[in-house]
């Protein structure tokens, strides 16, 4: 009845996680599990997946009204643009296997962007169970020297290993192109729409299998923990960081930063550096401060 409808008050505001997001749309899903279209009122933020936002109901859809403070916010960035990736993440992982030329760059470039946004940074060497995958081992090898976690696993098989890296946590997964992300976000996520290589070649040949970053709520892996799939990626600028930030995100750097004679040491043959004394001494890898420095240049906009 309209006269009652009259009466009714404005629909109440309720807080939503925006689990995907395409121009000025963005599925926002209410704890209840309901997937809502909604848009934006006005363009203050942009948002990315995993903002937490306040909807208001409205025919056909929601509005959003207000977004959260955030935790953080993982994006990339090069001379041309901004990508955002996820908001509010506690965790970067990336997906790495053996019969792929595997880029050690971009792993590295992936672990500084976790350290720099106080994310854990795992390493989920997938395919186990390819012959070659011993050598990816060997491969992998500096980067658990670092402290940095290596999961072990076969997607296809069994994705079973990374479940308790997950539970609560608030994952970005990462990866080239055909290392196995979505084959991971299927094992584990069984109703998620997302095409493996297999099927989107079937539908369409050449085209890009994941275009967009998606998220997926993990109930199985416990403590409101979820997973973001984004696009395979073959770069990771990293433009945006603050050079000290840069410098304490190389965490064997860390026991020699704030120790060099210079207090604005670049740790480039600066007398009394700290940091070229701990190279020269073995305790730190040569191309882990040569990435510091091509990462500092990039920061101060001049040419790699
Ligand atoms: N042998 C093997 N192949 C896998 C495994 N996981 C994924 N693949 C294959 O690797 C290819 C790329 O997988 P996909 O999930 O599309 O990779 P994405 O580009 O990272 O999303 C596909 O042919 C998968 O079937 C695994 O554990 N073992
Ligand atoms: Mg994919
Ligand atoms: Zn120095």
């Amino acid at each position: 009845m309209s006269a009652a409808r009259a009466h009714e008050p404005a629909a109440r505001l309720e807080r939503g996680l925006v689990a995907a997001t395409h121009r000025r749309h963005f599925a926002v899903l209410l704890p209840g599990g309901e997937r809502v279209d909604c848009v934006q009122k006005g363009r203050a933020l942009a948002l990315a997946v995993g903002d937490q936002v306040d909807v208001r109901r409205v025919a056909g859809g929601g509005a959003i009204e207000a977004v959260a403070p955030r935790r953080n916010l993982v994006w990339r960035s090069d001379a041309f643009k901004e990508k955002l990736l996820a908001a509010n993440v506690t965790q970067i992982a990336a997906v790495v296997a053996p019969d792929l030329s595997l880029d050690e760059e971009l792993l590295n470039r992936w672990m500084i962007a976790a350290e720099s946004t106080a994310c854990r940074f795992v390493i989920v060497a997938n395919k186990a169970d390819l012959p070659s995958f011993a050598a990816l081992r060997a491969r992998l090898a500096p980067f658990a020297a670092l402290g940095y976690p290596v999961v072990e696993l076969a997607a296809k098989r069994d994705p079973a290993p990374v479940l308790p890296w997950l539970a609560a946590q608030h994952t970005v997964l990462v990866g080239q192109s055909g290392m196995g992300k979505s084959t991971l976000i299927n094992a584990l996520v069984p109703d998620a729409a997302v095409r493996t290589s297999e099927v989107s070649e079937a539908l369409n040949a050449g085209r890009h299998t994941t275009t967009a970053t998606a998220l997926y709520p993990l109930p199985a892996a416990g403590g409101d923990a979820w997973i973001v799939d984004s696009p395979g990626m073959k770069a990771f600028g990293l433009a945006h960081l603050d050079p000290e930030v840069l410098a304490h995100a190389f965490v064997e750097l860390r026991p020699y930063l704030g120790r060099c004679r210079f207090r604005d040491c670049r740790h480039d043959r600066e007398p009394g550096c700290a940091v070229a004394a701990a190279v020269a001494a073995g305790k730190v890898a040569p191309h882990r401060l040569a990435l510091l420095h091509a990462l500092l240049r990039e920061a101060r906009g001049s040419d790699p």
